[in-house]
């Protein structure tokens, strides 16, 4: 008997609180939006909710700068509020897990406000304080929003370091102190009832000491040491679910930029006592650009690759450790943009494919909202129609500062690639703001709302929408999508995902076309002489002809 743990099962739905309803008229969604649509959710099929951070924040990096981890931000409503969101979802046997964000504050938190105050101050080195090397920084890092990773403090005349904005100087996880405090308030949070974590930048929490030059943004994205898997991250870890996590029937996901297989049997694998599973990005890296502009690229990822990175996962993990399963987040572009076809014409038909290809893998899937019902990209134009501050920072410096690239080639990377796309917000209906809010939401609707919204979805049987409520009762209803082993067929297909998972004497075959032509393959060497079609993105099935997006599950 194999026993599955509850999250091992489960399906996530991942809320972006500022773009999911609002409710009081000020064009940012709230905690009370999020209450409101819990039945929604729950008619979705899913498990569990992922809020990203509702904490008291200035907002310099949309709540990824937090002041206060135990004040929920006036914008989004107050504690009372998510006492009810709390116990309204577990009514419904809905779970909720909190972002987590420990590798840095908001300069606005009492302990930076504390430690920038004087040199001998208690909390100084709760941060990383250091003298500048003559004129210049401590070292040559940039940041991951651009500039230097050091920035200079009149008060004490030295530098702190923030690998992402000034305002979000990294914490010292060396001092005990510090990881004692934060163990305090994890706890604190654990006691309300909350049902888990996902760890913002968790790998990065321990950084080689001396803090040495080298390439000049040492990229998490590949996993560079001096700040990415650092010398005691695991001891952190261990610590810490020593001290927190094993005291509560939670479930844990580290965010790790940087990561490879074998990394994740260490922060995850099954007797590691670390966490329950890691956010991998070898699958979301293979279309960057290859000409040192990082993430701002125009390439399309190569499906070959693409099959690569998910069969090591895949395979690298069964049995050893748990995948986390993801096509998006609010980081990244839609997906259905991204991977799939978003012109009205494919639209539908290759979100659904997507979906399939996904959630039959073994993990745990999760959904960004509007990935549902087939949200897009913005397709936005003008720098004007931005609020991130990646974004912002990554056109002043290519183009305004050093002149990379021309404003037009950097608008087309920044519409492909910004992390907005995936933050405009909710599209519920069609009516104005998408029925978001009725004040001017705080980045613009997506102009495809008409089209594209949850009330569309939800009256056309055909939609996205039932298509992802099917693979969800999937999951849940048969063992095989949880626990089945995972081959992948035609490696070197650049057309076609095709794969197996085998479980017991079942074996479920999943073929997914990636272009928009038909083609054909031989099924028949793969297919049994009664195979029992299981899902299909097409209301026939046309044998051993590929349509545009067609996606097929066989049971055999
Ligand atoms: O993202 C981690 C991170 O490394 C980002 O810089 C990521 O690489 C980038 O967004 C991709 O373009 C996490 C959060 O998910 C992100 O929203 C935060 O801005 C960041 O940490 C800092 O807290
Ligand atoms: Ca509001």
């Amino acid at each position: 008997e194999t026993t599955i743990k509850w999250w091992q099962q489960a399906v996530v739905y991942q809320v972006y609180p500022r773009s999911f309803q609002d409710t009081n008229h000020d064009g940012i969604g709230d905690i009370q939006g999020i209450i409101d649509h819990l039945d929604y959710l729950k008619q979705l099929g899913i498990d569990v909710i992922w809020l990203n951070p509702i904490y008291q924040s200035p907002n310099d990096d949309n709540g990824y700068d937090i002041s206060d981890y135990q004040k929920i931000a006036s914008e989004f409503g107050t504690m009372a509020d998510f006492d009810r969101l709390l116990a309204a979802a577990h009514d419904r046997d809905l779970r909720i897990i909190m972002d987590l964000v420990v590798n840095h504050t908001s300069d606005e938190h009492a302990w930076f406000k504390q430690s920038r105050a004087s040199r001998d101050n208690a909390y100084r080195d709760f941060y990383f304080w250091r003298a500048g090397n003559g004129e210049k920084a401590p070292n040559n890092w940039d940041s991951a929003f651009g500039g230097s990773a050091w920035q200079y403090d009149d008060k004490t005349q030295e530098y702190y370091l923030h690998i992402f904005s000034k305002k979000q100087p990294d914490l010292n996880w060396e001092n005990p102190r510090l990881r004692q405090s934060i163990y305090d308030m994890m706890t604190w949070w654990l006691d309300k009832g909350i049902d888990g974590f996902r760890m913002d930048v968790i790998n990065q929490i321990s950084k080689l000491p001396g803090l040495p030059d080298g390439p000049a943004k040492p990229n998490s994205d590949y996993g560079d040491s001096r700040v990415t898997n650092g010398p005691r991250v695991h001891e952190f870890l261990k610590e810490m679910h020593q001290k927190v996590l094993s005291k509560y029937d939670i479930m844990t996901v580290g965010e790790t930029h940087g990561v490879t297989p074998a990394d994740a049997l260490k922060y995850a694998g099954t007797t590691s006592q670390e966490l329950d599973m890691v956010f991998e990005f070898q699958h979301l890296k293979l279309d960057n650009s290859q000409h040192g502009f990082g993430k701002w690229s125009t390439r399309k990822t190569p499906l070959v690759g693409l099959k690569q990175v998910i069969n090591e996962w895949q395979t690298g993990l069964h049995g050893a450790a748990w995948n986390s399963l993801f096509w998006n987040n609010h980081d990244t572009p839609r997906a259905v943009s991204r991977f799939g076809n978003d012109t009205p014409q494919y639209r539908e038909r290759s979100a659904k494919m997507l979906a399939t290809c996904l959630h039959l893998l073994q993990g745990t899937p999760y959904i960004y909202q509007g990935e549902e019902i087939g949200m897009t990209n913005a397709h936005f134009k003008q720098l004007s129609d931005y609020r991130d501050i990646e974004t912002l920072n990554a056109y002043q410096e290519i183009v305004t500062d050093q002149h990379r690239l021309s404003s037009a080639d950097m608008m087309a990377r920044i519409e492909a690639n910004s992390r907005d796309n995936s933050r405009t917000p909710m599209q519920w209906n069609q009516t104005a703001n998408a029925g978001f809010s009725d004040a001017q939401p705080w980045l613009n609707v997506n102009a495809n709302y008409p089209t594209v919204n949850v009330e569309a979805a939800l009256a056309d049987h055909q939609s996205v929408w039932y298509y992802y409520q099917k693979l969800i009762a999937l999951r849940h209803d048969y063992p095989l999508v949880t626990l089945g082993d995972f081959k992948l067929l035609l490696p070197a297909d650049e057309a076609v995902f095709m794969y197996e998972r085998r479980w017991q004497n079942k074996t479920w075959l999943v073929i997914c076309n990636f272009t928009a032509t038909t083609i054909e393959r031989d099924l028949t060497s793969v297919l049994t002489a009664q195979p029992e079609l299981i899902i299909s993105n097409y209301d026939d099935d046309a044998g051993n002809k590929l349509r545009p997006y067609e996606a097929k599950v066989y049971g055999l």
